[in-house]
């Protein structure tokens, strides 16, 4: 008798896949998390403090034990330290993934990147201007090479602030000014915020925590932004486009190639290799009738948003495409690859490959990718995936894919819209859509998968909210098929009639974790055409499974840029009811917004639903009581 998996993911391939992973004695992350329980009590209220060795402490919220560490660091203190450091390290994730993007830039401004191209001259430019590099008489690649030097700056020290603030509306621009928040570099803003928790330097919780505000802005309007926008240069701005979800897009008669992790860099130029045809005949002389590529995590969303590349699943899904038995070669970047992988992966034939210097893993062969070797590489590979395709043991894909639309950069959904935000601002002023909701974010086996992402996206668009979602997010909803032009009739009479007017699905996908950005940029073009802050506009953000620290630092600059937020689970701040109270409520005084933590998807949506009819009242527009 099997085990029944309907508590671990409402997906049905994960529950089919999971009970494949039992009869196949592999072990999953659900039950690591279960040989975890219970968590310790002090790190999940944040109270234990590992970073000094006259330490580790911990302090004791209820009995009688230590109310301080041994430096005399109380709960508030090591509370806010351990926040700190979560923050910056998400920023430095993201912001590094965007200096590896700048660097790319800068090679193919040289030359010196064979296969990789300018694909998107106009955004180049944009860029260039917002950046003040003059564009006159040069070529796409002068303009590159000068780009890519000035935005390697803006990691440094040289600036007052961050040259993409200014994106902001102006008065949250100069809110941030007032309050001492407005990043002016995004290294900096970092390896301060590492300076400031050492042992004897910041001890004001509030102070730390401001500075934490300050590092997760360096990283939403300085790396991840930078990265979003070098990506769409390099590889192409989105377009809407049709793609396929779930384990079911491996194919049992091709050669099945996944990548996972983040950074485009390296599945680009996979994504070139697989259509190249000479491989594709190569394949088939092997007995495949071709070569399926398809994506998991956020390097997977960053290839749909460009190319409809299918996508197999989120995060709790990395290891289950394993079990398939179908996929021939896992490439992989970096961020969120569970180090299990490879063990998993040593139960099939599957043959696991690393490819980037600063991330290797147990069980996987290391091939480095650079830009000068990227497309040889790729072909390399390729052709090891082809060889392997005749090692593959049973092989069981257990669901048809799900149809999907993807592709909606700002530049798409305001083209949709006629070229302007104005007729999206005129259905919201008119109450036939109430507002909008960014749902972004990870899994974690703490809810059961997917279930808090579907959850709460049905009850926002069958009350009227459009929805725009990122990361695994995003796969959750396009899974649960929220992302075709029929899933409007789910949505309430407004929004389906809006979405029916201009062919849009009621969940708008936007991307891949760094691509947040994407939703920052589209609130203050909102929010400068109604001539208001973002906070004033009736929109709500949610990560209802997170787990990283990047979803961390993206909650952070969400709230600091003026857009309430709700959690899932819950952070590890609850040793100090100080720095509950700020984050729940006394920002709302600082920034005009603030997080809430609700686990329950269906509460969550009250709690949204109500947040943004109090904005559309506060705006003179109809509203509900809630
Ligand atoms: Fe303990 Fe203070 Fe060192 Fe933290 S910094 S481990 S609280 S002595
Ligand atoms: S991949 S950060 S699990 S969204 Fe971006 Fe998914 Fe979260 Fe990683």
């Amino acid at each position: 008798m099997g085990r029944e998996f309907s508590m671990n993911t409402i997906t049905e391939d994960g529950q089919l896949l999971l009970k494949k992973a039992e009869r196949d004695q592999v072990e999953t992350v659900w039950d690591r998390y279960a040989a975890q329980q219970p968590n310790c009590g002090y790190c999940e209220m944040g109270l234990s403090c590992r970073i000094c060795i006259m330490g580790p402490c911990r302090i004791d919220p209820f009995g009688d034990g230590p109310r301080r560490g041994v430096c005399g660091a109380d709960a508030d203190i090591i509370v806010a330290r351990n926040l700190g450091r979560m923050i910056a390290a998400g920023a430095a994730s993201h912001s590094d993934h965007g200096r590896d993007l700048v660097e790319v830039l800068g090679e193919v401004a040289h030359g010196r990147a064979p296969g990789y191209q300018i694909r998107d001259v106009e955004k180049l430019k944009r860029l260039a201007a917002e950046f003040g590099v003059a564009v006159d008489g040069k070529s796409p690649e002068q303009i590159a090479g000068e780009l890519s030097n000035v935005m390697s700056e803006e990691y440094g020290t040289r600036r007052k602030e961050l040259t993409l603030l200014k994106r902001a509306p102006v008065k949250r621009q100069e809110l941030w000014r007032k309050i001492g928040v407005a990043p002016r570099g995004i290294d900096r803003e970092t390896s301060e915020m590492m300076h400031r928790t050492h042992m004897g330097v910041d001890n004001d919780w509030v102070s730390l925590l401001l500075h934490g505000v300050r590092n997760a802005l360096s990283d939403g309007w300085g790396g991840s932004m930078i990265a979003t926008e070098v990506s769409d240069i390099l590889f192409g701005t989105p377009k809407p486009g049709a793609n396929a979800v779930n384990v079911g897009v491996l194919k049992k008669d091709e050669v099945n190639i996944v990548v996972h992790g983040h950074n485009p860099v390296v599945s680009e130029m996979i994504l070139r290799a697989v259509q190249d045809p000479e491989l594709v005949t190569m394949a088939r002389a092997k007995g495949a009738k071709g070569i399926n590529l398809a994506g998991v995590c956020c390097t997977g969303n960053e290839l749909l948003m460009r190319a409809g590349v299918p996508m197999a699943g989120n995060h709790l899904t990395t290891e289950l495409v394993l079990t398939t038995g179908a996929v021939d070669l896992m490439l992989v970047d970096y961020q969120c690859i569970m180090p299990s992988l490879g063990t998993v992966a040593a139960c099939y034939h599957t043959k696991m490959v690393s490819t980037s210097d600063k991330a290797r893993f147990p069980g996987m062969e290391h091939r480095e990718f650079h830009p000068d070797n990227a497309a040889a590489k790729a072909v390399e590979l390729v052709k090891e995936a082809i060889e392997n395709f005749g090692r593959r043991g049973e092989v069981y894909i257990p669901v048809e894919p799900v149809a999907s639309v993807g592709g909606f950069s700002v530049e798409s959904i305001v083209g949709a819209l006629g070229g302007t935000p104005e007729p999206l601002l005129d259905a919201i002023k008119a109450g036939k859509i109430r507002g909008a909701a960014g749902i972004v974010g990870c899994n974690n086996p703490r809810i059961k998968q997917d279930y808090g992402h579907v959850t709460l996206t049905r009850r926002l668009i069958e009350n009227d909210i459009l929805v725009v979602d990122t990361g695994c997010a995003a796969v959750a909803n396009a899974k649960a098929g929220f992302k075709q032009a029929e899933a409007a009739r789910l949505a309430g009479p407004g929004l389906k009639e809006i979405c029916g007017a201009l062919g849009i699905p009621p969940v708008l996908h936007m991307g891949s974790c760094v691509d947040n950005v994407r939703i920052l940029v589209l609130a203050s073009a909102l929010a400068n055409a109604l001539g208001v802050d973002i906070s004033d506009l009736p929109i709500a953000g949610a990560a209802p499974e997170w787990y990283s620290e990047k979803a961390a630092t993206i909650g952070v600059y969400f709230v600091a840029s003026g857009v309430y937020t709700v959690l899932g689970p819950m952070p590890p701040i609850t040793g100090s009811m100080n720095i509950v109270k700020l984050l729940t409520e006394g920002l709302n005084d600082v920034v005009g917004a603030t997080f809430a933590v609700e686990p329950d998807p269906e509460k969550a949506a009250l709690l949204m639903r109500r947040h943004i009819e109090q904005k559309r009242a506060r705006l003179g527009l109809t509203h509900l009581e809630i």
